[in-house]
């Protein structure tokens, strides 16, 4: 990947004052990406000097320059949930058929579950419900829905790593007829322990090529203190279980000093993409530019470009 010059696209300082609680924020970072009719969104990540997690959206039209609109996005029908949710974070969008779901981490006292909304306008997401595994992270929808499923990749939470979070070494695929009620299908991929990707977590949602789906994800390297990188894979169009081809080594990793200090030191964490170009049949195009949005050191958000075919040769690299 080819980071954007003008990095870090947004910081603390690109949010405006929103009533008390959103003022001299402390971070925003991990943010997913959508192009809805020719403007580029982002729902961020914003964190107070109170650790408090907040949704807010930014847009542009160019996907470079973004403004944050000085509003937070509320959630609707959580009051459905009884335990107490602590933080709704690391969203990630996917449109099926013309509508805009998004999935959220949720933490309770000692769980973390995916969530799931719907929205039209990113102003109000609307609840549907907890999928997915009891506990796990990194909940990423499929852009269609195949054999009459829908699909998620998710990362269960398994792994206990000294003062750190529970986290996990493989990511799953679930499936749904209704979007409430899944089933896990299988493993797609485990972390490779002793090299750059011993943890592993999806990024942002796949993207079908006609060489297979094309996925980047996260993949930390356990040293005294982890690093966070992104990788790619690309995963059978019929079965998303099989890895067709899998990148030995990672696509970004943290060397700007964005990157490497901050809230987080030396975490690339990749949660939105944009894919320009879709031939008729829906293919991300090969020639396609790619636009990946990532939180840097958990503290701001950047971008870095690359094109498909450059993707998937990398895949078998
Ligand atoms: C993971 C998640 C991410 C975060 C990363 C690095 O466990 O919490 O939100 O960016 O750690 O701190």
């Amino acid at each position: 990947m080819k980071r954007y010059s003008g990095n870090p696209i947004l910081t603390r300082e690109s949010i405006p004052e929103v009533g008390n609680e959103i003022c001299n924020v402390s971070s925003v970072f991990n943010p997913a990406a959508a192009k809805i009719e020719d403007r580029y969104l982002l729902l961020l990540r914003v964190q107070t000097r109170g650790r408090k997690t907040y949704s807010m959206l930014a847009e542009s039209s160019n996907g470079k320059d973004f403004k944050v609109i000085p509003e937070i996005v509320e959630f609707e029908g959580l009051e459905h949930i009884e335990a107490k949710v602590h933080h709704i974070y690391d969203p990630r969008i996917t449109v099926i058929e013309n509508k805009i779901y998004v999935t959220y981490a949720l933490d309770f006292d000692n769980v973390c579950r995916i969530g799931l909304f719907t929205t039209t306008d990113f102003e109000k997401m609307k609840f549907i419900g907890l999928i997915g595994e009891d506990d796990t992270r990194n909940g990423v929808l499929f852009p269609e829905k195949f054999d009459d499923s829908f699909y998620l990749l998710e990362r269960p939470n398994e792994i206990k790593v000294e003062n750190g979070p529970i986290t996990g070494n493989q990511i799953i695929l679930s499936k749904s007829n209704d979007l409430i009620n899944w089933e896990r299908v299988g493993t797609v991929a485990e972390g490779n322990f002793h090299y750059w990707d011993e943890l592993i977590g999806s990024g942002p949602p796949p993207v079908k090529t006609k060489k297979g789906w094309l996925h980047i994800y996260h993949g930390i390297a356990l040293h005294y203190s982890p690093v966070y990188q992104a990788g790619v894979m690309l995963l059978d169009l019929n079965d998303p279980t099989k890895v067709i081809a899998r990148s030995s080594q990672n696509i970004l990793e943290p060397r700007e000093v964005y990157e490497l200090t901050g809230q987080v030191p030396n975490v690339i964490f990749p949660s939105g993409l944009i894919v320009e170009e879709y031939d008729e049949a829906g293919f991300a195009k090969e020639s396609s530019e790619v636009k990946l949005y990532y939180g840097a050191a958990d503290t701001s958000v950047c971008l870095a470009y690359s094109n498909i075919s450059r993707l998937i040769n990398q895949c078998y690299e």
